[in-house]
């Protein structure tokens, strides 16, 4: 039996896991994708950073699969689905991915939020849906790895304040008496390790001032039994069975024919694509 097929023998959480991810919101898996499909999916970073158009920064390589199907390839890798199966049971559907480089010197920070927050009008209840954050690189507090607050997942209708930033990746972000950043744990993770953290976690990360970059593939999962709301916004968005059935009469995107006009009408950045306000 070769180094490979072993991995994808053991490749699912732990009781242990388990329980961590239901007490603190999160919980840090190893060597998640084979050796040589963690090779292939950095080598396709490489060429889709070189490839960034000019004036794009690559914190904002939001939704890439919109427009890149080669990453249906890793975003359906059994490595990832049998580790986000542990958390959401058999029934799976890719909801979004986001690629978040922080550059060398001058990569921007996330501000504490709770991803619920930014999809609370695509996805019901949005905090279900849990987020697997693979290292592309090696990830520690000096290039501003994610930080998170254990145990925040079951906060419910947290209040945000505006922001003008310009080294900041958002615009809105958690008012300051919500977040007990002395809470804080840094995810310090190597290449090909990941954290798997819930929408409702607060987290967040600082600038990388550092002279190493900073790169995370997020890829982020719902349960069918998730309502994502195509009516408000399928012009903007879409989701992808991955594994099992439907169960909340999901409308679902093909891999195979990528509907480009989607991340046109969404532009660049991760932004808010609902109609309404409701925090
Ligand atoms: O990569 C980061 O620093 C933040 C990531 C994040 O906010 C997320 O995965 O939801």
């Amino acid at each position: 039996m070769t180094t490979n097929q072993q991995m994808t023998q053991h490749k699912r959480l732990t009781p242990e896991q388990q329980q961590k991810f239901a007490t603190d919101g999160y919980v840090v898996v190893d060597e998640v994708l084979s050796p040589d499909s963690f090779e292939a999916l950095k080598r396709h970073f490489e060429e889709k950073l070189n490839a960034l158009p000019e004036g794009q920064r690559p914190e904002d390589l939001d939704v890439p699969h919109f427009t890149d199907p080669e990453l249906f390839r890793w975003l359906f890798d059994d490595g990832v689905l049998n580790l986000v199966e542990g958390i959401l049971g058999p029934d799976i559907a890719l909801f979004s991915s986001h690629f978040f480089c922080k550059p060398a010197g001058d990569g921007k920070r996330v501000p504490w939020h709770q991803d619920a927050y930014f999809w609370r009008e695509q996805i019901v209840p949005a905090e279900r849906a849990i987020t697997l954050w693979l290292a592309i690189d090696p990830s520690t507090e000096e290039n501003g790895c994610v930080r998170v607050i254990p145990g925040t997942h079951r906060a419910e209708h947290l209040h945000y304040s505006k922001l003008e930033d310009p080294s900041s990746v958002f615009n809105e972000e958690l008012k300051q008496d919500e977040i007990d950043e002395s809470q804080s744990v840094p995810i310090v993770v190597h290449p090909n390790q990941a954290s798997i953290h819930s929408a409702g976690l607060i987290h967040g990360s600082t600038q990388n001032l550092s002279s190493i970059r900073r790169c995370g593939f997020t890829m982020r999962y719902i349960s069918t039994d998730v309502k994502f709301n195509a009516e408000a916004v399928g012009d903007r968005h879409e989701i992808y069975l991955a594994r099992g059935v439907d169960r909340a009469g999901n409308v679902y995107g093909d891999p195979d024919h990528p509907n480009a006009g989607l991340a046109a009408a969404r532009g660049m950045g991760q932004t808010f694509v609902g109609a309404k306000k409701m925090m």
